[in-house]
């Protein structure tokens, strides 16, 4: 009888406790993603040089680049601007340029490299990656394109780079 009062008088204390957690939980989980800041590189690069590819799709069968096929010149400075314009907070996008031919094993690869926007940092395929675009953002990738030839980009996030990828082309 003794211990039946006892649950008597602590179950609704321990679901009370329960139930502030939870929206403790649910605040900070909300707090953290308004605050993160834009994944974006500073750039001093002139506009001119700038190219813009912009990732989209809210499901998985929509998600695209902009472009099927980028040409630029070799062995130049160049900034790349990727726009995510997903409005979905689970699609976010890279932009990868890779060996041709390599985007299956680039992409599995760099599964398991989450901290590093599903890059594994000693894969010998990747060119040059930019950070992932969160969405309703845009990162800045600023590099010297790789010699005259003929390359491939994707988009490494999990699931993505059978349908968001191109010809990379420089000449
Ligand atoms: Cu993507």
């Amino acid at each position: 009888m003794k211990n039946y009062l006892l649950l008597l008088i602590w179950l609704p204390l321990i679901s009370a406790c329960g139930g502030d957690d939870n929206s403790t939980n649910e605040q900070t989980t909300e707090t953290v993603i308004e605050s993160t800041p834009p994944l974006t590189i500073a750039s001093s690069y002139a506009t001119k040089d700038t190219l813009t590819v912009i990732g989209s799709g809210i499901t998985m069968a929509e998600i695209s680049f902009n472009k099927a096929e980028i040409k630029l010149p070799a062995n130049q400075e160049i900034t790349i601007a990727l726009k995510n314009e997903s409005t979905d907070i689970s699609m976010p996008h890279n932009f990868v340029v890779i060996k041709t031919g390599t985007a299956n094993d680039v992409g599995q690869n760099g599964v398991q490299f989450k901290e590093n926007g599903f890059i594994n940092p000693a894969d010998k395929n990747v060119i040059v990656h930019s950070p992932l675009a969160q969405a309703n953002t845009t990162v800045y990738i600023s590099f010297k394109t790789p010699p005259a030839g003929e390359y491939e980009f994707i988009c490494s996030y999990p699931g993505h780079w059978g349908l968001m990828k191109g010809k990379f082309i420089t000449e």
